[in-house]
């Protein structure tokens, strides 16, 4: 299993984000990787690659020109304005209201939808090595690799083509997942030859509602994903059963809303119900959304998850044969966090080896 780096991540490292209306320490911190990249190297993985950023042309298959202007600029016309870092909105362009503003406080709030994405002089950078690095995974995948692990930060899956928050500036998941889909058009923006290519499925605990809305009128590329329920945990706005997808796109988005609290077992049946979905669309590859917020003492979780499970959900996506691509996103119980992701990997790479 090949193994891709953002190591420009440790310039993303915001003092605090305001959750639930308080201000606490930021939970997505630059620990989380090196207590993954131990519990890797103590589980005898190869060393990780270390990958060049994502460039602006990569980041346009995805993300749409004037948000990556943004966060390109930000911070320094932020810092400009005398304000003090880091970037973060407090009003938002609600429907009805004028968008006339450049002020830098006026563009926090376009383009970003909570209080959990502060931008730092560095976040940019370290965006773009995250993206590089799940870029590197799908070359990994093109190149015949069965499977590959992108060991991202800051994450991606709540980021969509305009919008950064829940910790996410860049779509990691969705960036590799579009390259692999245009690698069986060759490069066709238009979509002219829709054949289905690609699912992303997210384990996260947390519905991906960034990778949702980016491809939810594609039919080249299944959305699938467990988390849960909206109607009672964050995203909120996001993530029901009844979001099927839109036009050529109709049917090709699955949402598993779940209740809290629940364990390994009812966990893994709702997995196979996605699996299933999967194995019927019949995808060439398998973009993996991996967070790990679902284990039962995550801070921001509210699942029962053990460590075993992450073996059986290793195995079960294994078992669909296909070339996957391992994306991080969440978890945040820094203990167990690197024992949970080695265990996952072991899951799969060890059901094809025996
Ligand atoms: C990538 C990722 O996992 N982002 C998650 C961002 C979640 N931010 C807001 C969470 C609000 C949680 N409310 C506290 C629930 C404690 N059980
Ligand atoms: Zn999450």
């Amino acid at each position: 299993m090949k193994i891709f780096l953002s190591s420009e991540h440790h310039l993303h490292h915001p003092p605090f984000e305001i959750l639930d209306g308080r201000s606490v320490a930021y939970f997505e911190t630059p620990q989380r990787i090196s207590i993954i990249l131990t519990a890797l190297a103590t589980a005898d993985f190869p060393p990780p690659i270390a990958v060049a950023p994502a460039t602006l042309a990569d980041l346009q298959t995805v993300h749409t020109a004037d948000y990556l202007e943004y966060l390109a600029h930000a911070f320094e016309r932020w810092q400009a304005a005398g304000l003090a870092a880091p970037v973060l909105p407090s009003v938002w362009p609600l429907p009805g209201l004028r968008m006339r503003s450049d002020c830098p406080q006026a563009a926090a709030g376009r383009y970003t939808f909570d209080l959990s994405a502060p931008i730092m002089e560095g976040t940019f950078a370290a965006a773009c090595s995250a993206a590089g690095a799940a870029l590197a995974g799908a070359d990994a995948l093109l190149q015949g690799e069965r499977f590959a692990y992108a060991l991202c930060r800051p994450p991606g899956h709540h980021a969509a083509a305009n919008m950064a928050g829940g910790y996410c500036f860049l779509n990691n998941a969705a960036l590799a997942a579009d390259r692999l889909a245009r690698s069986q058009t060759g490069g066709d923006a238009t979509w002219a030859l829709r054949a289905p290519t690609v699912a992303v499925l997210d384990i996260d605990y947390h519905h991906g509602n960034g990778t949702q809305s980016i491809f939810y009128a594609r039919n080249d590329v299944l959305t699938v994903s467990l988390h849960a329920d909206p109607a009672y945990e964050y995203p909120y706005y996001l993530g029901y059963a009844d979001e099927r997808g839109t036009g050529a796109g109709e049917g090709y988005n699955l949402n598993v809303p779940l209740p809290s609290g629940i364990d390994d077992r009812q966990y893994l049946v709702a997995l196979d119900q996605a699996l299933q979905a999967i194995a019927d669309y019949g995808p060439r590859y398998l973009v993996v959304s991996a967070g790990f917020d679902t284990f039962h003492a995550d801070p921001l979780g509210g699942f029962a998850l053990t460590t075993a499970a992450y073996r059986s959900i290793g195995v079960a996506i294994a078992q669909l044969g296909l070339p996957t691509l391992f994306v991080q996103e969440g978890g945040y119980a820094i203990e167990a966090l690197g024992t949970n992701v080695a265990t996952l990997l072991t899951g799969a790479i060890t059901y094809v080896a025996g």
